[in-house]
């Protein structure tokens, strides 16, 4: 039989976010992952083995088939709010010092633009990839990441951008951000961005998608 934490991971993966929610209809009536992460708890299992073996090898995959184009991001999205009900469980862990993640990540869409569901999903896999996320939302200018950056010292930033006209903000975040702290790193995304661009504006490293970003970050961690 499947231990708990693999059945956690089927659910995130999947999905699955609690017993009553409809999708995926091949998991009716079943556990989800709300269900199991209070199970996995209560069973004893600490909150960092329950995000590193189970939440973070889910999102891993789903990050991965998202690449591949095996699925999609309303599959991606799905997945999401599973490990967002899984984490409601854990974050009160986490939160009061009690178990420690690997670090902090700033993000938040540049100035000027409205869209966040990019940005959403680079959040959350970030998230699932066991770091804690501050998300300054959209629109935010670089007065707002530098004061987030001063709250919270040593945090990586991310910047999201998707359209051409606001490309130019994220130079302008990039160059104060530098200009105030030069040894922080600094990951862009977004449709319209490039490495090339990337390399232009003085940011650390780009990735076309949210496992990249995830990919980065462990790397930088480890
Ligand atoms: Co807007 N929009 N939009 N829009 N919109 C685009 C981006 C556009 C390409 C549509 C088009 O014309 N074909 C176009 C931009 C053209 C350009 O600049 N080249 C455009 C425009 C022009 C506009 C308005 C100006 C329209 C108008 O009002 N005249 C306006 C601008 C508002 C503003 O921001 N100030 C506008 C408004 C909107 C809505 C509000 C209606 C809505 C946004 C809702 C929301 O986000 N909450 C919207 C939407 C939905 C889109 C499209 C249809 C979809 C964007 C999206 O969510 N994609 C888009 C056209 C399209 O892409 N087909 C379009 C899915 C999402 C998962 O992908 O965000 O690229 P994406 O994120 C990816 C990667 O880029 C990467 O990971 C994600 C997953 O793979 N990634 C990162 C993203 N951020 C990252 C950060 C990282 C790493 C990776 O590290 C930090």
């Amino acid at each position: 039989m499947e231990n708990i934490l693999e059945r956690l991971a089927y659910c995130v993966e999947n999905g699955k976010i609690n017993k009553t929610s409809p999708y995926p209809p091949s998991m009716k009536d079943q556990d989800g992952a709300d269900e199991l992460a209070r199970q996995a708890l209560d069973e004893g299992i600490r909150p960092d083995e329950i995000l590193e073996n189970a939440l973070i090898v889910a999102m891993a995959n789903v990050g991965n088939r998202f690449s591949r184009k095996e699925i999609y991001v309303p599959q991606m999205l799905m997945a999401a709010k599973a490990m967002n009900s899984a984490m409601a469980h854990l974050k009160p862990f986490f939160q009061s010092g009690e178990t420690k993640r690997k670090g902090k990540f700033i993000i938040g869409t540049v100035s000027g633009d409205l869209h966040d569901i990019g940005k959403n999903l680079v959040a959350m896999m970030i998230e699932g990839g066991g770091w804690e996320v501050i998300d300054l939302g959209v629109d935010v200018g670089a007065e707002k990441f530098l004061k987030a950056l001063d709250d919270n010292p040593g945090a990586l930033i991310g910047l999201s951008a998707l359209l051409t006209t606001t490309m130019e903000n994220m130079k302008k975040i990039v160059s104060a951000v530098k200009e105030k702290h030069p040894d922080s790193k600094i990951l862009v995304g977004g449709a319209p961005v490039t490495m090339d661009y990337c390399s232009k504006i003085g940011a650390d490293f780009y990735s076309p998608d949210p496992q990249g970003a995830v990919n980065y970050l462990r790397q930088l961690a480890s």
